[in-house]
């Protein structure tokens, strides 16, 4: 479990620590809860940098979270496909891949002709914004329609940082209950969609019910779509790709309408700050670019 985000602190929730002698409190959760917040903090600054950086090149990032072997990469694999079949070639792909371990996701996309950069968090259990950052000296994002941040699997971490992105999608597999909304409603109350992955399954799953999942979903105030979907046998693959390809169109809209002052000297979305310069694979680990 990551150090920084409070998933392996206790004492986050603990009761305050005993105050020493000159009143002052003895570290303990005060400490811990600062630090959090700093890292937050800085986190949303880099995310904006980050944000900055997509709209510039136009391009529409969507981060994928769920838990793991929800169907995350099988998803994009599939979308893959999918899209390469619209008019025209579709938009132009490009995957950020965050895991534990191993490069087994990105070559699985890489094998797709798409260019996929992987990150091994070795045990951080989320992406943050500075990774990304860095990953962005790997992808050419000029050349790029629409980029996919595959977040590592986990239903709670994940959820409380910005990575600079778009739009966030949450992937709940019939396997892994109905109720899972509930349970983890920091992530589902902000997702802006809601994909009930292996449907292929539901026949032979008498428990799971997707309009319990999409309740409970509502529950949280959320009013995101929220519908089932199949890497194995395409069900409602066509309704994402739409999803999808509607997004990429609304951002390219919203971002041709941008003041042409904002536009020109860069105070949109208060990230353009410090924009003045270029992550290209050529600069790759120069460690000039810091935000
Ligand atoms: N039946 C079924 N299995 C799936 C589907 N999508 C993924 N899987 C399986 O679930 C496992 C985990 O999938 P993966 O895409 O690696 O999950 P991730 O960890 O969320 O990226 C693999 O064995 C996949 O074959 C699906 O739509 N239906
Ligand atoms: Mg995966
Ligand atoms: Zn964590
Ligand atoms: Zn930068």
């Amino acid at each position: 479990m990551c150090q920084s985000c409070g998933c392996a602190s206790a004492s986050v929730s603990a009761p305050p620590h005993p105050a020493t002698a000159d009143g002052a409190a003895a570290g303990g959760p005060t400490r811990t809860i600062d630090v959090r917040q700093a890292i937050l903090a800085d986190n949303d600054r880099i995310a904006a940098h980050n944000r900055a950086h997509f709209d510039a090149a136009e391009v529409l990032v969507v981060n994928l979270m769920s838990s793991p072997g929800a169907g995350k990469t099988a998803l994009l694999e599939a979308t893959v496909g999918a899209l390469a079949q619209r008019p025209g070639g579709g938009p132009r792909l490009a995957v950020i891949e965050g895991d534990l371990e191993t490069d087994n996701d990105a070559r699985r996309i890489r094998a797709r002709g798409v260019p996929a950069v992987q990150i091994t968090t070795g045990g951080a259990c989320h992406l943050d914004a500075t990774m990304i950052h860095d990953a962005l000296d790997d992808l050419d994002l000029a050349a790029l329609d629409l980029l996919f941040i595959e977040n590592v699997g986990n239903l709670v971490c994940p959820a409380g940082f910005d990575l600079g992105h778009h739009h966030a999608v949450a992937l709940l597999a019939t396997t892994e209950g109905d109720d899972k909304p509930a349970k983890y409603p920091v992530l589902f109350r902000t997702v802006d969609l809601v994909l009930i992955s292996k449907a292929d399954l539901l026949p032979y799953l008498d428990d799971f019910s997707t309009q319990r999942a999409e309740a409970a979903v509502r529950a949280l105030a959320n009013e995101a779509p929220v519908f089932p979907t199949s890497a194995r046998d395409g069900t409602g693959l066509q309704g994402w790709i739409d999803w999808l390809v509607a997004r990429v169109a609304q951002n390219r809209e919203a971002l041709a309408s941008r003041p042409v002052d904002a536009a020109a000297h860069g105070h949109v979305h208060g990230g353009r700050e410090g924009l003045g310069h270029a992550h290209r694979p050529a600069a790759r680990h120069a460690g000039a670019d810091r935000p």
